[in-house]
């Protein structure tokens, strides 16, 4: 059985990643590709308790960086063991809403944490796997910001300054540079533009598997 393909999606908050999923998915049904759903930090029953924890706002002592960096990889290596790999491995494809990339833009960018140490919890985590396709949704973080904030309550890391998001949108953006899997789309464009380039991106990703 040929083995499945891993397609991320990544940006900032507000950057429209849910809309943009439901794009992938239409057009892997149009292929009549089978596709399993993720999101991260979250994706399994114990990844979604890692989730609560480091999205709630209300805790009684403050989470430290170095405690959110390894809850996200904890999360992490329950996702990859437990779905990512096994249905990649029964040939179905999967849509992750978030993955490494992530990390490595607001702990590693966000937070300042070392790049060095950043790539070494990576690869004990991951050890080498990596998404096919990231496709990463570049927006300026006031738009993003304005935009989460106009859908409701912020969660702990929302609650965070300008300025931290700036450096998570720097890094996105020179880690997106660096690696020819991450297609940057601008998502500061309307809907139907940021939908056109999506799927622009997946017809050149098939083409080059083809
Ligand atoms: N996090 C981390 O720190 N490290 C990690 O390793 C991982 C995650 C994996 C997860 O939150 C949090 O954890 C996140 C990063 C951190 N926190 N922060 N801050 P999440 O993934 O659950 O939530 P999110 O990133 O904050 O998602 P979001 O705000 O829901 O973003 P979105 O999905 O991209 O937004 P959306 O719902 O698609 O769009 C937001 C609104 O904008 C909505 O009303 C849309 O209709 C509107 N929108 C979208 N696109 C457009 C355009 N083009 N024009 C106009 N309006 C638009």
């Amino acid at each position: 059985m040929t083995q499945g393909k891993f397609i991320v999606i990544e940006g900032m908050e507000g950057a429209g990643k849910s809309s943009a999923i439901s794009v992938i998915t239409e057009y892997l049904a149009e292929k009549d590709i089978a596709f399993k759903q993720t999101r991260e930090p979250g994706g399994t029953p114990l990844a979604e308790q890692l989730r609560t924890i480091v999205k709630s706002a209300k805790h009684d002592e403050q989470l430290t960086q170095e405690t959110e960096l390894l809850l996200m990889y904890a999360s992490r290596s329950q996702l990859l063991a437990n779905v990512i790999q096994p249905a990649l491995s029964e040939g179905d494809w999967v849509i992750g809403d978030r993955h490494d990339l992530s990390s490595r833009a607001y702990q590693g960018g966000g937070r300042g944490i070392d790049d060095q140490i950043m790539e070494t919890i990576a690869n004990v985590t991951l050890k080498g796997f990596k998404p096919d396709l990231t496709l990463y949704l570049d927006i300026e973080p006031q738009i993003g910001l304005a935009r989460a904030r106009a859908r409701g309550e912020l969660d702990r890391i929302e609650l965070e300054q300008i300025d931290f998001f700036e450096r998570v949108h720097k890094k996105y953006q020179s880690l997106a540079n660096a690696d020819d899997t991450i297609v940057t789309v601008d998502a500061s464009q309307e809907m139907p533009k940021v939908h056109q380039d999506i799927r622009q991106a997946l017809d050149n990703f098939f083409e080059s598997m083809a």
